[in-house]
Parts: structure tokens; sequence; C-alpha cells
């Protein structure tokens, strides 16, 4: 369990040029509902309890479809689109019409006091740096192409993105580090490559050739655009072939690499009823302090919706958050004081093909957040993270389906390394289909401690939960069902000791012959927690728990050879029965 945590690259906050929009007519949303459910391709599960053999697994995965969503961004055809309001005064209330869709980056940039908000009913006035792109011919085969005036780092059809071109095409998602591109036009290509199981990263390419021992894509290119839901960029014209091979006219919008607010080291801004879609970030607040997102969506970004590394006092609440390629909302690194409330997050870092991404939401460092009742589903890595989250609460939330694309990792996740007291309250929450060889529902890695982990319902899984080199944690009132491997995990590495945990009122429930318990390694394992008062069921008591000391083989356990071994559970029952 030896991820590395990567530093967010801080963005680069261009302001988009205004170009000239669409024409008038109704103002019209176009609904996402075609695209596939999430079907990804996951390494199987393994009943080996050493999974540190596994860190540098690269066998081939195919990518992941876009879960089914109801994004809607304006009809390219008929949006009525207009320059995003500039020089906003201090204190100034910025009244978008409804209905209306807003181009350019909206610049607070160290403002204060500023409210931004749709007036009138027809529907959530719109921001976004991007254009409609309008004049395409044929180029050859179903390739079309129009000119284009910025370079974009975004494409969408009907609101849904199209992935630049790339090679290798198809479902394959990675070749071999080592392989030779078929084609040496690669000056300013981007090399996409999975740097371990957890973390992909990108390159730009100067220069003709890859070289990487890594498993690596490249794209960019217009040699590489042939098939469908592709676009490139050459010589001043958006190439484009659409998914469904038609002429892109009327549904295409085109994104450069700016925001769709620029909010950063303000203070006391509110952004209420209104969508920010195709910016690279929908909402930067970077160092900002008492920015509400209040009723808004924030669609189709393709770096994070919300990027508030070092804010203090963030508020979220019934916003969705949809589409991002990085993270949805991402407090990387030093976010205190924000409370994400009644809200989602959905496809956060699986947009397309692979890219870097850490969570839906990432509170990686950081003090006195708090999260309640948010979705977070689909998932490309973790779905919550609130790693050195001091004094932070994870409460009656949803996580669905994480670890999607990259390995080794949560649905709620948490760690400290620096051994402090994290005293983090995860509480009453639901976490489901967190798939992959080490997909862990709840996961508590390097050495968390002064973590309640109480309430949740836990199913589908590959392990239920995890505690890796944890102590003074408390497990109690759980429901952890039909895991893949196990349901609890607890591991100790050389160096650290496991201690003071414990794991009482709980229900676990087998269903598929799957541990319970399973504790390595060390000569200390009866020591890691307290735990009794348990219920379990299962369909194999033979098989209940597994212990490893480190040296010697290990041991599996039956129900009632666990609790002699293990001297605990004496209030605990299996199957109705103590
Ligand atoms: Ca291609």
């Amino acid at each position: 369990m030896n991820r590395t945590i990567y530093p967010s690259v801080l963005l680069t906050l261009t302001l988009a040029a205004c170009g000239g929009g669409g024409g008038g007519g109704s103002d019209e949303t176009v609904s996402i509902s075609d695209s596939a459910t999430a079907t990804p391709s996951q390494t199987s599960a393994t009943s080996t309890t050493d999974t540190s053999a596994k860190e540098n697994s690269t066998e081939s995965t195919s990518v992941a479809s876009t879960a089914e969503i109801e994004a809607t961004v304006p009809s390219a055809s008929t949006a009525t689109v207009q320059p995003v309001p500039t020089n906003i005064a201090n204190g100034a209330t910025v009244s978008l019409q409804c209905g209306q869709t807003y181009q350019g980056t909206l610049d607070l940039n160290g403002k204060s006091n500023v409210t931004v908000r749709t007036t009138g009913t027809c529907g959530k006035a719109s921001i976004t740096p991007g254009s409609t792109v309008s004049g395409w011919t044929q180029y050859q085969g179903n390739v079309y192409s129009a000119p284009i005036g910025f370079t974009p780092v975004q494409v969408s059809i009907a609101g849904k993105p199209v992935n630049a071109a790339h090679w290798p095409n198809g479902s394959q998602a990675w070749v071999d580090g080592g392989t030779a591109v078929p084609n040496g036009d690669l000056d300013g290509a981007t090399l996409v490559y999975l740097e371990n199981q957890s973390v992909a990263q990108t390159q730009r390419i100067s220069g003709s050739s890859v070289n990487t021992s890594k498993p690596f894509y490249v794209e960019g290119k217009l040699w590489m655009l042939d098939s469908p839901g592709e676009w490139a960029v050459s010589n001043g014209r958006l190439y484009l072939w659409a998914p469904d091979g038609q002429s892109p006219e009327g549904r295409t919008w085109a994104a450069p690499n700016s925001n769709g607010i620029n909010a950063d080291n303000s203070s006391g801004i509110t952004i209420d009823g209104v969508r920010i879609f195709s910016a690279a970030t929908g909402i930067s607040a970077y160092m900002s302090t008492n920015l509400k997102t209040l009723n808004s969506e924030i669609t189709n970004s393709s770096k994070d919706g919300i990027w508030a590394y070092g804010s203090n006092g963030l508020a979220v609440d019934k916003t969705a958050v949809t589409n991002s390629v990085s993270n949805g909302i991402n407090g990387f690194y030093g976010i205190r004081n924000a409370a994400i409330t009644n809200s989602s997050v959905t496809n956060s870092g699986t947009v397309g093909r692979y890219k870097p991404t850490d969570a839906g939401i990432m509170f990686g460092d950081g003090a006195d957040n708090r999260i309640d009742n948010v979705r977070v589903v689909n998932s490309g890595y973790h779905g919550i993270s609130v790693l050195h989250n001091w004094r932070t609460s994870v409460t009656n939330s949803v996580v669905d389906t994480t670890c999607v694309r990259l390995n080794d990792c949560g649905g709620i996740y948490t760690g400290a390394r620096d051994q402090l007291p994290l005293n983090l309250r995860i509480e009453g929450n639901t976490v489901t289909n967190v798939k992959g060889s080490e997909g862990i529902a709840i996961y508590l890695d390097d050495s968390a401690n002064g973590v309640t982990v109480s309430g949740n319902t836990v199913t589908n899984s590959t392990i239920g939960m995890m505690l890796h080199n944890g102590f003074d944690n408390v497990v109690t009132g759980n429901t952890i069902a039909s895991s893949a491997i196990m349901h609890l995990y607890i591991a100790q590495k050389p160096g650290y000791t496991v201690r003071n945990n414990q794991v009482t009122g709980n229900t676990f429930r087998s269903t598929n012959n799957e541990q319970t318990f399973n504790l390595e390694s060390g000569s200390n394992l009866r020591t890691f927690a307290a735990i009794n008062s348990n219920t379990y069921t299962s369909t194999n008591p033979g098989v209940f728990g597994r212990s490893w000391d480190g040296s010697s083989a290990g041991i599996s356990h039956s129900y009632s050879g666990w609790k002699s071994w293990m001297g605990q559970d004496a209030n605990s029952t299996m199957n109705g029965a103590q």
C-alpha cells in the first residue's frame, strides 16, 4: 500500500478570449443520457493476502465508459451567447439572465463580497470559456473540419466530451513501455503513462519519439484521428470524427485551457444558481475565503470542477459536479472549514481515457471540514479522500463505484503519516461497489488514528474495510456485507505498531464464503484490536479469519478456532449462536 501522492499542479489561469458565439434562437438544453452505464474491466480479485506483490501489476485494462448521467449544457445550435461581465466591483451583485450563456472567464480574482446569481425563472444562466464551432466541411470519410481560433483542451458533442485523437485505439488503454509509436509526428503531443497502479501522469512530448518504460498512450496529433469520437487540431482547424459519424455542425462546443470563474484569493464570493460548463476548472477558488457555491451545476471540466487549494470556509450546497476529468471538488492541499452538503459528484476521473485523478472529493491535508449528505458516484480513483484531515467528518453520504480506473484506493480514504490524531468521523455512510484488486470501501491507510467509523453500510466491495498501521480507531455499529475477499483487513508493516483499535457491535455478513478478518503481520496480532459483540453470519464459518505473523505460514481460522486463538469475541455470535 505504497501509493504516491502527487502534488496537483497549479492551474494556469489564462483568461479566455471572447470569441463570437452562436446566433440567436431559443435556448435549449441537451440531455446526456445515451451513454453506457459504466462497465469497467477490472483485474479479478484473488485470495492472496500479500497485496504488495501486486504493486507493480500493469496488466492491460480497458477504458471504462462514462456512467449514465443527466447533465445539461446549452445547445450549440441555439444558445444565446454574450460576453461575461467584466470589471466586477467589490460588493457587487452580478445578475445573469436565465437561459443565457456568458462566454469567457468571469474574473473575480482577489475580489470580495460579490454575488453571482441567475435572475428569472427560465433556467440557470451558463458560464463557459468555450465556443460553439461552426462552418464544418467534410475532410475525409467521417472526419469533418472547421476553423478554430484557439487551441482547445476539450471538445464536446451534444454535451458529451469526446477524446483527443489518440494512439492506440479502441478499448486498449495502454501499450507496454518501449513499444514503438507508428509515427514520428509527436512533437507537442501528450504522453499519458501509468506511473504505478495508483497514478496516471501526463507529459508534453518534445521530439519525435516516446521513451518510457511505463505503460502509455499518446494523444493530440491529427495522424492519431482514425476512429469515431476523436478530435485533433492542425493549422487552425479543428478536425472531428463524431461518435455517430455525422457532421458536428450545430452540436459542438470547444473550450480553451481557461476557467469558468476565477475566484482565487477572493473573499465572500457567492455563486448561486449558475451552470458552468466546458471549463478547465469550473470554479478556481485557490486560497479563497468563504466562497459559496449554491444550487449550481459544474459540468465537463477538463481538470477539476472546483479547485479549492488552501481555501478557508468553502461551502458547496445543492450543487452537481459532473464529468470532471481530474477531480470533482479538489481541496488539495490545506483546505479548512469547508462544508460540502446535499450535493453530488459524478464521473470524476472517468471521462474519456485515463488521466491523472485523485478523487471525486479530494481533501488532501486540511482541517475542520464537513462532508454531509453527498453522493459520489463513478470515480476513477478514490470516492472521497480526507487524507491528513483533522477534526473532519464524512457523514450520511453515498459513495458508489470507485477505483474504476486506478487501484489501491478507497470509497472513503484517509491516512495520517505523521501519526497525529485525526479526530475524524466517518459515520452513517453507504459505500458500495468499490472494486478492483485493491478496492477498499472504507480505507484507513498509513497510520490513521483517532478515527471513528460508525453506522456505515458497506457492501459489494473487494475489501470492506482496511486499517493499515492504524491505532486508536473505533469501528462500531457498521454493517459490512458481501465483500469479494474479506470484510476487515488489518495490516501492519515492520516498524509500526497496530494497537488499541476497537471493533465492536458491528454486523459482518459473508454471503460467498468470504473471510471476515485478515490480520498481518507481526507477533502482536492479538493486540491489533479489541474485537467483541459483533454479529457474524457466513455461508462458511470454516474460513472466518486468517492470520500471518510474518515468519511462519499463515493460519486460516474457523470461527471457533479464531475465538480460541484470538481470545476475543466472547460476546459475538455466528449465524445466531455464540
Ligand atoms: Ca486514434
